[in-house]
């Protein structure tokens, strides 16, 4: 660092698992001063070798910076860990994967504790921390005041996104996110299934799968979000609920045909069954958002 570089925030961060290690790779190799703590003692000697500060407990680690970011395993192990630790002007970044409730909770607990907080939900794997072209981002939530002092510190690993003052949409975001995605592997789990046994590639039938999926699945995210924001289902409507739902048979009967199990398109199918009887044949898929609310 030269007199003209600004000095970097420093950084108090719990927890080095896979992802908090690639965390403080990125803010030791950014020039922020680090502190770190593990419950496991033997973890934080690979950060204090590239210059990490380690600590021996967490009211030291939190004591050391005004900015503590915390990825630990879960709510219960942020709860134990900060347990009866100072935070009185601290500005606790959650990075931990909770639940919106969790997430609220959390944040009425650091409040009640004298700190800031802002809740963060991770969108990215620990390979894509600290590499901008991998796309990896954190959804934030929470203190806007926070985000916006320490949005350069916080942009060091991953790309940022703020939504919010509420605390729990992060997190909400997060899930909603990774449920869309297991939704997707659902479905290319059923379509695999199918090809299997039989003397098809799955090397050389991936690329039409996945070209398959990305074809299908921003036209159908963007048309659905237009339908739940205007509540018109039936404008511009390409492929109507009647018709799909008459070519489900030849999907099961498929399946049945090659030995593949129902359980996971049937359900799916089951909701455009229900919405088709009561009398949405001229709607897309939008309407299955709706069956699925209680
Ligand atoms: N790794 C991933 O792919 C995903 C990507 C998206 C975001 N998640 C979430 O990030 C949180 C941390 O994940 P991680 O990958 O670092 O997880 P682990 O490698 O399993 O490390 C867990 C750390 O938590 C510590 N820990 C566990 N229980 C306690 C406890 N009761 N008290 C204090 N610390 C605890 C553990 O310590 P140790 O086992 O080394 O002693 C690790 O530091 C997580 O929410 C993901 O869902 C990651």
């Amino acid at each position: 660092m030269t007199a003209n570089t600004p000095a970097r925030t420093p950084v108090t961060l719990l927890g080095l698992g896979a992802m908090g290690t690639a965390l403080a790779r990125t803010w030791l190799a950014a020039g922020h001063p680090l502190t770190v703590w593990n419950r496991t003692p033997a973890r934080a000697e690979a950060p204090a070798a590239e210059g990490a500060k380690a600590a021996e407990s967490t009211a030291s680690a939190v004591a050391a910076s005004t900015l503590v970011v915390v990825c630990l395993l879960d709510d219960d192990s942020v709860g134990t860990a900060l347990d009866g630790v100072d935070l009185t002007g601290k500005d606790l970044v959650n990075l931990t994967t909770t639940t919106p409730a969790q997430a609220r909770a959390r944040a009425a607990w650091a409040e009640e504790r004298g700190a800031r907080y802002l809740d963060g939900g991770i969108m990215a794997v620990p390979p894509m921390i600290g590499v901008p072209e991998a796309g990896g981002y954190v959804f934030y939530s929470g203190s806007r005041e926070l985000f916006e002092q320490h949005r350069q510190t916080l942009a060091v690993p991953a790309g940022t996104a703020y939504v919010g003052e509420d605390a729990g949409f992060a997190a909400l975001h997060d899930v909603a996110l990774l449920s869309a995605m297991y939704g997707m592997f659902a479905g290319a789990a059923q379509a695999f299934a199918l090809i299997r046994g039989e003397d098809i590639d799955p090397v050389a039938f991936a690329p039409l799968l996945s070209g398959w999926i990305t074809a299908m699945t921003g036209p159908h995210v963007l048309g659905t979000a237009a339908r739940l924001k205007s509540g018109d289902y039936t404008t511009d409507v390409v492929s109507n609920l009647a018709m799909q739902v008459a070519g489900t048979p030849t999907f099961l009967a498929t399946a049945e045909g090659q030995g593949v199990s129902p359980e996971l398109i049937g359900p799916y199918f089951g909701l455009m069954r229900r919405r088709l009887d009561a009398g949405s044949g001229e709607e897309d898929l939008a309407g299955v958002v709706d069956l699925l609310r209680r």
